[in-house]
């Protein structure tokens, strides 16, 4: 019967799924830019890893562009990375670009499935597993549940690395600090928060704090930013691009 067939072929099929998915090479957390560059170049490596996004759409803070008018601008330097996503793209002025904000999200999340990277939308990420002083997975639950304040417990996936990509909450890293008494790398040991726009040092310095920020945790994008209390920059995505690929290079390099 077609209407049964219909029910088995999801049923069956996402368990599967998620079964392949309960040990990893690494977890992100959160899919914005960062995250989903991060999913895209680590699967292209042969690792597997899985992104998981609380929201129906990842995507994060890319769609909208900046007040909803969904075009982007990057500069020269994250070019490369643009053009192994495929994105279209005009030259503006003074090394900058624009591109078409729906096309480049949608870009970076068909490149890093057809990589191999899994993403798991409407989970929302709690906690980690942590043990010998160390992160190791993440421990995931529906996002309905944890919006409906409902009181389910979650599940447990192994990683050998955890990415926190939560932009600019920088949830995984507070949750981390705060639940085992321990310091970040960090100026205070703690998570900083960000600091106000300032588009030129906001690129440069989210990049330079993309980088293990404790044992087994990485952080990328808007939550390196966060965490280490340096500015905002605005919707150029450039810095986004550059330091998702760079914690996946990092990571690469450890498990390769
Ligand atoms: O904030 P977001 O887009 O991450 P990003 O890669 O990029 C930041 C830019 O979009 C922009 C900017 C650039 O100039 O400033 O803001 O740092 O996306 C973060 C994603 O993480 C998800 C959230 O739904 C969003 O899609 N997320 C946040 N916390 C959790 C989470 C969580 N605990 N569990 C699962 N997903």
């Amino acid at each position: 019967m077609i209407e049964v067939q219909v029910s088995k072929g999801i049923l069956s099929t996402y368990f599967d799924k998620m079964q392949r998915n309960l040990e990893l090479d690494v977890a992100i957390v959160g899919g914005g830019p960062s995250g989903i560059v991060a999913s895209y170049y680590l699967a292209k490596a042969g690792l597997h890893v899985a992104l998981f996004d609380r929201k129906l759409s990842p995507g994060g803070g890319m769609w909208g562009g900046a007040m909803m008018f969904n075009q982007l601008v990057i500069q020269e330097e994250a070019m490369p990375i643009v053009a192994d996503f495929d994105i279209t793209f005009h030259p503006y002025e003074d090394g900058l670009y624009t591109m078409d904000s729906v096309e480049s999200t949608s870009s970076l999340l068909y490149h890093a499935v057809h990589a191999g990277a899994t993403i798991f939308n409407c989970y929302s990420v709690e906690d980690v597993i942590y043990k010998n002083n160390a992160v190791s997975g993440v421990v995931v639950n529906w996002t309905p549940v944890l919006r409906e304040g409902l009181h389910v417990d979650p599940l447990n996936i192994y990683a050998k690395f955890v990415i926190d990509g939560t932009g600019h909450d920088s949830e995984i890293c507070r949750v981390v600090a705060r639940k085992n008494g321990i310091k970040l790398d960090t100026s205070t040991g703690g998570v900083i928060g960000e600091r106000s726009l300032d588009v030129t040092e906001g690129e440069a310095l989210v990049v330079e704090g993309t980088k293990e920020i404790y044992p087994g945790l990485y952080v990328c994008g808007m939550a390196s930013s966060a965490v280490s209390g340096t500015p905002r920059m605005g919707p150029i995505f450039g810095g986004m691009l550059m330091s998702g690929k760079k914690v996946a290079d990092m990571i690469i390099a450890r498990l390769k």
